[in-house]
């Protein structure tokens, strides 16, 4: 269980992320979830001076199409960094299991495939209000600390 809020961090050590293009891949699937991570990740990049003109956001059905979502922007070309929003959500069978293990690997794949940053902000949990307290509840919004990981490596990457 998540004893942090996701969205506390130390704003001065956040690059600037004027002039970084982003790439978000939400999945509709729980959207009440979902739309909350995207508005979340959307605000942080704008908050950290990313231009609204270099925010592309695309929607994927579910969590597992996530990673070829990601790979779509990836061979557009056209993002310094691809964040991934999703939330699977436990459920009687073992579905929850195929999912998470697809999209994680996937995620980690891409990464090491483009060399570019594909940041995981899926959130997996036992049920909706542990989602919903991880989506701009008690315990923060997971979108923010996914903009924030994704403008960090961004900066990473332009500094070799
Ligand atoms: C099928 C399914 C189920 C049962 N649960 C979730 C979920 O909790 N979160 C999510 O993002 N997606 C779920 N999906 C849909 C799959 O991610 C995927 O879209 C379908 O299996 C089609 O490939």
């Amino acid at each position: 269980m998540a004893t942090k809020n996701l969205s506390a961090y130390d704003a001065s050590q956040v690059p600037s992320a004027a002039g970084m293009r982003f790439g978000i891949v939400v999945s509709e699937w729980n959207w009440e979830i979902t739309g909350a991570l995207a508005d979340g990740a959307f605000e942080t990049l704008l908050k950290h001076g990313a231009n609204e003109e270099d925010i592309h956001i695309k929607m994927v059905p579910g969590s597992f199409e996530l990673p070829l979502g990601g790979q779509f922007f990836a061979e557009a070309g056209q993002v310094d960094a691809v964040i991934l929003l999703g939330c699977v959500i436990q459920g009687e069978t073992r579905h929850f299991d195929f999912i998470c293990q697809g999209v994680t690997q996937g995620a980690m794949d891409l990464n090491l495939k483009y060399n570019l940053p594909f940041i995981f902000g899926v959130l997996t949990t036992d049920n909706q209000q542990q989602a919903l307290d991880r989506a701009g509840g008690k315990l923060g919004n997971k979108g923010d600390e996914a903009a924030v990981t994704a403008i960090k490596m961004v900066a990473l990457k332009k500094s070799f």
